[in-house]
């Protein structure tokens, strides 16, 4: 006769191969790195908790819906997105709403480090200097019209600078340039509006204050 304790084991297993096995994968949100308030005064606490706890949850949750009805589907998200242009719309946006917030979390920091030497080189040899790479970061974050990113990627080690509208990003098969993401502004409203209104400048501005460039740097020499 089983026990208790043998029906649970029983039942944990069959359980878990239903879960490692099944079609399609379920994504889970990251614990966030950092408390909500960590990035004060640069991004305040309530525009975080709602940022993460609500759209990315959203995000998240939407994304799993969305693959529910789907079969072979792989269970590495990026393979998802680089071949986004065979899956419905909903799985391209809230794929990459889970995707895009994911990676703005771990390159934000409220204490970033330097950057490596292999990047700051690459900088300054793909855009002349730091400061001139900085504007060309802020141009296309100040000018995506309505929501969109504005990205840093790098193709085997050259880097430019692209923005790419609603949750796109330039890993997806339908972007202009497909290439390694390595540092990103999420410029849609819910992301600075509560403390900077319309002043999305503003917002970009202060970002520099918060970048991960240990984490930047890291995807940087994983890219080449
Ligand atoms: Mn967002």
């Amino acid at each position: 006769m089983k026990t208790r304790n043998n029906i649970i084991s029983s039942c944990a297993l069959i359980c878990f191969s239903l879960t490692v096995s099944g079609n399609p994968p379920v994504f889970k949100q990251q614990p966030l790195p950092y408390a909500y308030s960590a990035l004060e005064p640069h991004i305040d606490a309530l525009t975080m908790e709602i940022h993460y706890s609500r759209h990315h949850a959203a995000y998240t949750k939407n994304l799993n819906d969305a693959l529910q009805s789907l079969s072979d589907v792989p269970a590495n998200i990026e393979d998802i997105l680089r071949n986004i242009s065979k899956y419905p719309v909903a799985v391209r946006n809230n794929g990459g709403g889970y995707y895009n917030h994911k990676l703005f979390w771990e390159i934000m920091s409220p204490a970033g480090g330097n950057i490596s030497g292999k990047l700051a080189e690459a900088i300054r040899r793909d855009f002349g200097s730091f400061d001139a790479f900085k504007e060309a970061f802020e141009k296309a974050a100040s000018t995506r019209f309505g929501s969109g990113w504005a990205w840093l990627v790098s193709d085997k080690g050259k880097l430019t600078v692209t923005s790419t509208p609603n949750q796109d990003n330039p890993l997806m098969d339908i972007a202009e340039a497909k290439r390694t993401l390595l540092l990103c502004i999420d410029v849609w409203e819910h992301a600075y509006y509560l403390k900077y209104q319309n002043k999305r400048p503003d917002y970009i501005q202060a970002f520099w204050n918060i970048v991960n460039w240990r984490r930047v740097s890291s995807l940087y020499e994983n890219s080449l």
